[in-house]
């Protein structure tokens, strides 16, 4: 049985798991938070945008360069690792905007997901946008492009993700919300340097042979059977590849929450597998999603840009 997305009126995160209302306490260990230890509603209550990524670094950087766009008081330099008890995942807020790490790959995303959806619930969070901002391969399109995910898909070109529970396979549905990445295509047309493009995106569990590479530690195919399969995802409608979207979309769908995946290609997979840009070359790319979310953001909340404003990240 296939479980389907599912979006109310109320705004409110469904939480569907019948046990949680029995607990006395929930601990959201990964995120070195609980509900009795800490006041969640009023911590997060506010908040209405979360973003996800996988490097912490990253992410502080984003909240750092949210902070100056939303025009906050103080530079937004110091701004408090709220997970700090951890180091599984980095959590950052920046006014209504939260940033969190979710590291590499579909356990990491999940548990971390698991944990933030609860806490939106706890915190009574009312008509949230989730985006997860990343990094990608892409298919047959100019390094530096941004695709916005309309579908994410698994290695067999299927909008679905599917987990084993209890020894059963559960079949979960991976739809994103169209209106939303119709929203941002509109808004990357404020951003003329560089290209923004929406199509499917490709969710595989390994970077290597699980997305076709060569240059792994294994290898079990040829560089025609590599090839013959990318070309295939190409004219099945993906222009990316990366390893989180598929547990992403189906999670969020589920819940209720407003889900897109924008995420930069760093090569053409059809032309390569290593990574060779220079550095510089990759932190720009990388800084092409947070500018295209922020310029979301800010056009949801009615603000303009703040002048001469730049991106900056740390290593
Ligand atoms: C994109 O980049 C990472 C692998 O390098 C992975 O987390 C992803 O989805
Ligand atoms: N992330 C991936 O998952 N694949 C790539 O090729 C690049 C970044």
């Amino acid at each position: 049985m296939t479980e389907t997305t599912v979006y109310s009126g109320s705004g409110l995160v469904h939480i569907k798991n019948p046990h949680l209302d029995s607990m006395e306490e929930d601990i959201l260990y990964h995120l070195d938070l609980g509900t009795k230890t800490h006041n969640l509603p009023a911590m997060f209550g506010d908040i209405k945008f979360v973003c996800v990524g996988g490097s912490p670094n990253r992410m502080r950087a984003f909240a750092q360069f949210m902070h100056k766009e939303l025009g906050l008081a103080g530079d937004g330099e110091d701004l408090a690792d709220i997970c700090a008890g951890t180091d599984r995942y980095a959590m950052y807020r920046a006014g209504p905007v939260l940033s969190i790490s979710h590291s590499m790959g579909i356990p990491s995303i999940s548990i971390m997901l698991h944990e933030l959806i609860k806490l939106l619930h706890h915190a009574k969070c009312r008509d949230v946008t989730i985006i997860r901002i990343g990094t990608s391969g892409g298919l047959g399109i100019e390094p530096g492009t941004v695709v916005i995910t309309d579908t994410a898909v698994d290695s067999s070109f299927k909008p679905r993700f599917e987990q084993v529970v209890l020894e059963d396979v559960v079949v979960r549905s991976t739809e994103l919300d169209k209106d939303l990445a119709k929203e941002l295509l509109a808004c990357s047309k404020e951003i003329p340097e560089f290209l923004t493009l929406i199509g499917h995106t490709m969710c595989t569990y390994d970077f290597y042979e699980g997305q076709g590479r060569l240059d792994g530690a294994l290898c079990s195919f040829s560089s025609e059977k590599k090839l013959e399969y990318l070309k295939r995802a190409y004219n099945a409608g993906v222009r990316n590849i990366e390893m989180e979207s598929t547990a992403f979309a189906a999670l969020c769908g589920l819940c209720g929450l407003k889900a897109a995946v924008v995420c930069v290609a760093l090569l053409d997979r059809l032309e390569g597998d290593q990574i060779r840009a220079p550095h510089e070359v990759l932190w720009e790319y990388q800084q092409r999603p947070q500018r295209l979310i922020a310029a979301f953001i800010r056009k949801q909340l009615g603000l303009r840009p703040p002048a001469g404003n730049t991106l900056f990240f740390t290593n």
